[in-house]
C-alpha cells in the first residue's frame, strides 16, 4: 500500500517546487549581514534571514541529504543556512547559543534525544527563535509529544511495507520455515524507531509469517556498529537458523546485521534484509555482486530537508504558520529499480549525492 500511494505526494511536492521555481530572489535583498541587527519582527522583511539546521548524526547519509536539500531551499529563497552537527544535549544547547549570537531567527532540528525538547524550546524561546522538528519528535516532561511543528515518516505504515516485502521474499525464495527466522534490530527508546519495527513485525504476521520465528535484539546506538553488535548477540543465541530475514529502523540497522551475518558465512542466498532510508544502502545496490541487503523503503530527504526549511523560512519571513504534523510516505526499492525511482524522485540529480 505504501508503494502504491507514495508517488502522489512526492511528485506533487516536486511539482510544487517546479511551480515555485524561477521566482527565487524575491526576498534576497542583498543587505550585508549584521550580527548585531535587531531581531524585532518589524525588521523581518528587511534583513537577510539566517536559519540553522541541526542534526543528531552528521556522519549519516540521510542527514547529509537533508542538509543538501535544505541548502537548495536557502539558495532559492535567498537566506543563509547554518548546518550544525549536534550529537548530544550539550552540543545542541551550545549550537542554539551559537545561532543566537549569529542572529539566526530559527532552526530545523533532528535532536539527538527527544527528551531534550523542553530545554531546546526554552532556549529557543528565550532567543525569539522559531523551531521546526524533523524525523524525531520532541517529548515533553509528561511523556507526551510536544506541540512543535514536526515532519516525520509514516513510521508504522512504512514498517508494515518492510514486513510485507520480507514475507513476500521469503515465499518467493521457497525457504523452509524451520530453517528460517526474522531478525529485528530494535531501538525502542525512539518512538519513530519503535513504530517502524513494530510495523515490520505486524507486516510479517499479516502475511502469515509465524510470530515465534521473529527474534528481536536491541541496538545501543542507531548506527551500523550498534546493529552489528546487536545482531552478533542474536546470531550467537540462534545458531540453528540457516536463513535470515532482516529489518530495523533504518538502512544502517539492516546493514550492520547483514555484515554480522556475512562474518558468520551467510550470503545473499541466505539473508534478505529490507532497510528504511535509501541513502546508505546505495553502496550495497551498487556492488557488482548482490549482498544480503535486498531492498529498502525509500523515504524522502528532499521533503524532510527542503520542505521543513522552506516552511520555517516562510514562518519567519512571511508569518505563515507551518502545519503541526506532517508524515511522509515511502516506497520499496531494490537494486533492480533504485536508479530509475530515485532519479524520478529528484534524488540523483547531483553528482556526489552524499556531500
Ligand atoms: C530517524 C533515524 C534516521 C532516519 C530518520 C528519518 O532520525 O535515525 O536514520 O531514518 O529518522
Amino acid at each position: 500500500m505504501v508503494g502504491r500511494v507514495a508517488i502522489g505526494p512526492v511528485v506533487a511536492s516536486m511539482l510544487a517546487l517546479l511551480a515555485f521555481g524561477g521566482c527565487g530572489g524575491q526576498n534576497d535583498l542583498g543587505a550585508p549581514d549584521d550580527p548585531r541587527a535587531s531581531k524585532d519582527s518589524d525588521h523581518a522583511n528587511t534583513e537577510r534571514v539566517r536559519i540553522g539546521f541541526l542534526v543528531k548524526q552528521p556522519e549519516e547519509s540521510w542527514f547529509q541529504q537533508e542538509w543538501r536539500f535544505a541548502q537548495k531551499a536557502a539558495d532559492k529563497y535567498g537566506f543563509d543556512l547554518i548546518k550544525i552537527g549536534a550529537t548530544d544535549g550539550e552540543k545542541v544547547l551550545a549550537a542554539i547559543d551559537n545561532l543566537a549570537a549569529q542572529n539566526a531567527r530559527g532552526f530545523v532540528i533532528c535532536t539527538p534525544d527527544v527528551r531534550l525538547g523542553p530545554a531546546i524550546m526554552a532556549k529557543a524561546n528565550a532567543n525569539s527563535m522559531k523551531v521546526f522538528s524533523v524525523d524525531d519528535q520532541f517529548v515533553g516532561p509528561e511523556g507526551a509529544f510536544m506541540d512543535v511543528p514536526y515532519m516525520g515518516i509514516s513510521a508504522r505504515a512504512i514498517g508494515e511495507s518492510v514486513g510485507r516485502t520480507l514475507a513476500a521474499e521469503f515465499k518467493r525464495r521457497g525457504w523452509p520455515i524451520e530453517e528460517t527466522a526474522a531478525a529485528g534490530i530494535t531501538f525502542d527508546e525512539l518512538d519513530t524507531a519503535h513504530e517502524r519495527t513494530e510495523g515490520a513485525i505486524a507486516g510479517l504476521a499479516a502475511a502469515g509469517f509465524p510470530a515465534d520465528r521473529i527474534f528481536t535484539a536491541p541496538e545501543r546506538t542507531s548506527d551500523t556498529e550498534g546493529s552489528f553488535n546487536a545482531a552478533g548477540t542474536l546470531l550467537t543465541q540462534h545458531p540453528e537458523v540457516k536463513r535470515w530475514l532482516v529489518f530495523s529502523m533504518n538502512d544502517e540497522g539492516v546493514m550492520g546485521a547483514v555484515r554480522a551475518m556475512e562474518g558468520r558465512g551467510f550470503t545473499a542466498n541466505t539473508v534478505a534484509g529490507v532497510g528504511i532510508g535509501g541513502s546508505t544502502c546505495l553502496t550495497e545496490f551498487e556492488k557488482a555482486t548482490p549482498s544480503g541487503f535486498y531492498a529498502t523503503c525509500l523515504i524522502s530527504p528532499l521533503r524532510h530537508g527542503y520542505e521543513t526549511t522552506e516552511l520555517l523560512y516562510k514562518w519567519i519571513h512571511d508569518g505563515v504558520v507551518p502545519p503541526k504534523d506532517t508524515r511522509t510516505q515511502g516506497m520499496i526499492i531494490t537494486r533492480e529499480n533504485y536508479k530509475q525511482v530515485m532519479s524520478e524522485q529528484g534524488l540523483l540529480d547531483d553528482p556526489g549525492r552524499a556531500p
